[in-house]
């Protein structure tokens, strides 16, 4: 397995839940390592680039509004597998149909108010890591 960088954002519904502590320390337990993080208020412009490939999608108008609704936990994490380690605490999209014990069947409310955003494979956690953490030097 390879050490890996993937990017977490934990959205506005769990901002204000006041779980952001809850949810890193899911990310902790696993042996995932904060690299960067920063609390962030997105604007429109920044939440519509951000899910650029999403923008045909019917949801494309309601993502952009919730994801710019308060502010978002951004992190970059770093470990063995990080990117599909952190889709396995995050649970399916729908919290609905996510296991047990995930992020998103414990904290989120709806598909789209799902608590928490996991890069999805290598190309796109270093485009989304690059995004919000330019500074931050390739590993
Ligand atoms: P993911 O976040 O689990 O990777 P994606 O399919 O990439 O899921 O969708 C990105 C985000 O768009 C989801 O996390 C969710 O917030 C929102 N979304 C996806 N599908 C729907 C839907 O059918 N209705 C409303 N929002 C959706």
């Amino acid at each position: 397995m390879a050490i890996e960088r993937t990017l977490s954002i934990i959205k506005p519904d769990a901002v204000a839940k006041n779980v952001i502590g809850k949810i890193v320390s899911r990310f902790e337990a696993a042996g995932l390592k904060i690299v960067a993080a920063k609390l962030v208020q997105l604007s429109q412009a920044d939440a519509e680039q951000f899910y650029a490939v999403h923008k045909e999608r019917p949801f494309f108008k309601d993502l952009v509004s919730f994801m710019i609704s308060g502010p978002v936990f951004v992190q970059a994490l770093e470990g063995e597998d990080a990117i599909a380690k952190n889709r396995d605490l995050m649970g399916a999209t729908d919290p609905k149909k996510a296991a047990p014990g995930t992020i998103r069947a414990d904290f989120a409310d709806s598909i789209d108010a799902n608590a928490v955003h996991g890069s999805d494979a290598a190309e796109t956690a270093k485009v989304e890591i690059a995004f919000f953490f330019p500074e931050l030097k390739a590993r």
